[in-house]
């Protein structure tokens, strides 16, 4: 076959790990492919090993004194310079998503607008981070808090959304001061190296965003060497509760809380006044929009059994009908990120529902092949990507494995319940508690749920995913530990409170102890 000018141009480049402006040589190669035509690379990305993520470490704790000493508004113009660069490149890095993770075009450029919002949050707190001024107990003192840097922030990220979710780590921890070594998911490297070099065009100096690929387990090693070192002074992670568990642990030697994005089942409550079209549009959203591959996917539809039947014939026609395949076409949803979500999807979960329940929104379930095909699929022979059908599982009982573990593929839980306390324990009982919905007009029944729901995040009339950037976003129990990114909220996780005590009387004042007498002294009776 000859090579046409098109291929030559998009020839895949080889990336690696970037430590302080300089590629990292060695290590294996891996192809990143396009999960909706595996036979084309996206990149060749060489990995590194603990030892890079070491490197990568000690480079930015050498960095960050210097950027912390750069004015916080200056920083923010940093800040401001990448919302820019973000903004006229989001076409290009909207299709670069599409091309290497498979997110279709309107949600992928959804994703980087998400990058955009977080940036021009953050660009005017620069010009913030307030501290306080505290009135002391004694004359002639004065007291003061201050937000300081934490040092040198790992962040370890998945790649189903490859650019927001690094955003909502990095562009707070620079801004606050703190420098950053990041670690994406292999097979989203192209992206990751895309974002990473946006923000060094924007003035992000080399050494204080460092870059590292590499797989999990010499990640994990490098990052246990740096925390003994004392390199690493905050992990910011996103991906699965087992890692997220591990990770915690490890940071808990050191001493260390670090900020974790875990799974959920999220549920979806809809009440017997609900509005049913609107409740199955935001079932199909949050089931569906990237394959189910979101934190904040919906797990399992709680039904009042007095509307149970219709809301489940309208979810199962709506899903049947659904456009599913190229994910550059106007489809719900494309491809599964990448071959391991597939082959963990069909061996996790095929064999049990088939077994116990009764499965709609499509023929199939599993991969869509020529043999198990999906009737309307967009886009030629499925067998080139990794494409699986929507599988409806209903009769979900609160005992059940599909209502208690995430399922990280297209599939979503539908189960009835008779009285509030069974769908409470439908919604709570699984012991995540990420996001939640409920669908209602009735406002007793929002305000009870938002009140007993475990979740961080509640939807009322609205899907369980789709937050907007600058709401507290985390999860409680198997979600997380409670960390909460975006807004005002995630500057907790990048700075540390400093109080100080400034005495100007020119004796010493005993805080506690002179109290009286300084009353005294002032002819003012306690
Ligand atoms: C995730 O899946 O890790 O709220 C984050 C949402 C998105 C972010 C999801 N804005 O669904």
């Amino acid at each position: 076959m000859t090579t046409t000018h098109t291929e030559t141009a998009r020839a895949a480049p080889e990336i690696a790990s970037m430590i302080g402006g300089q590629p990292a040589d060695g290590g294996a190669v891996r192809e990143s492919t396009n999960p909706a035509d595996v036979e084309e690379v996206v990149a060749t990305v060489r990995l590194g090993d603990a030892g890079t993520m070491l490197r990568a470490c000690r480079t930015a704790s050498e960095a960050q004194q210097r950027w912390a000493a750069v004015p916080a508004p200056v920083r923010g113009n940093v800040i401001s310079g990448a919302a820019t660069l973000v903004r006229r490149n989001k076409t290009a890095l909207a299709a670069l998503l599409t091309r290497e993770v498979g997110k279709p075009t309107g949600e992928a450029l959804g994703e980087v607008q998400e990058v955009i919002d977080t940036c021009e949050f953050f660009l005017s707190e620069g010009r913030r981070l307030y501290g306080m001024t505290v009135p002391s107990e004694m004359p002639r003192k004065q007291l003061f808090t201050f937000r300081t840097p934490v040092g040198v922030a790992a962040i370890i990220t998945a790649g189903n959304f490859p650019v927001a979710v690094p955003s909502w780590y990095i562009v707070p921890a620079l801004l606050c001061g703190n420098a950053v070594v990041w670690k994406p998911a292999e097979y989203a490297s192209a992206c990751a190296r895309a974002l990473a070099e946006l923000f060094w065009h924007a003035g992000v100096p080399a050494d204080v965003l460092n870059l590292v690929l590499a797989d999990g387990a010499s990640t994990f090693e490098g990052l246990e060497q740096a925390l003994g070192e004392g390199v690493v002074h905050k992990v910011g992670f996103t991906g699965s509760t087992d890692v997220g568990r591990r990770i915690g642990e490890l940071c808990g030697r050191h001493l260390q809380s670090p900020c974790l994005e875990l799974g959920g089942k999220n549920p979806l409550v809809v009440m017997p006044d609900a509005d049913i079209d609107l409740a199955v549009e935001g079932a199909v959203f949050s089931g569906f929009g990237t394959a189910g591959q979101r934190c904040t996917s919906l797990g399992t539809v709680i039904a009042d059994e007095r509307v149970h039947d219709e809301f489940l014939a309208r979810f199962a026609r709506a899903v049947e009908v659904a456009a599913i395949g190229d994910p550059t076409a106007d489809v719900l949803y494309g491809p599964m990120l990448d071959e391991r979500f597939l082959v963990r999807f069909e061996r996790d979960w095929l064999g049990l529902i088939r077994d116990h329940h009764s499965i709609h929104g499509s023929t199939a379930t599993g991969r869509i092949t020529a043999a198990a095909p999906r009737e309307g699929f967009l886009g030629g022979d499925p067998e080139r990507g990794l494409y699986c059908h929507p599988t409806i599982v209903s009769g979900v009982r609160v005992e059940d494995e599909i209502a208690n573990t995430e399922t990280f593929g297209p599939m979503v839980g539908v189960a009835r319940f008779a009285d509030w306390e069974e769908a409470m324990a439908l919604a709570n009982g699984h012991g995540y508690g990420l996001s939640s919905a409920i669908y209602t007009n009735d406002p007793r029944a929002a305000f009870r749920f938002r009140e007993e729901i475990s979740a961080g995040m509640v939807s009322v009339n609205n899907s369980t995913s789709g937050a907007e950037a600058h709401l507290p976003f985390g999860g409680n129990g198997k979600s997380g530990n409670g960390a909460r990114q975006s807004g005002v909220w995630v500057l907790e996780q990048f700075t540390r409170w400093q109080s100080m005590n400034w005495d100007l009387a020119g004796k010493l004042q005993k805080a506690q102890m002179d109290v009286a007498e300084i009353a005294a002294d002032l002819d003012y009776r306690m």
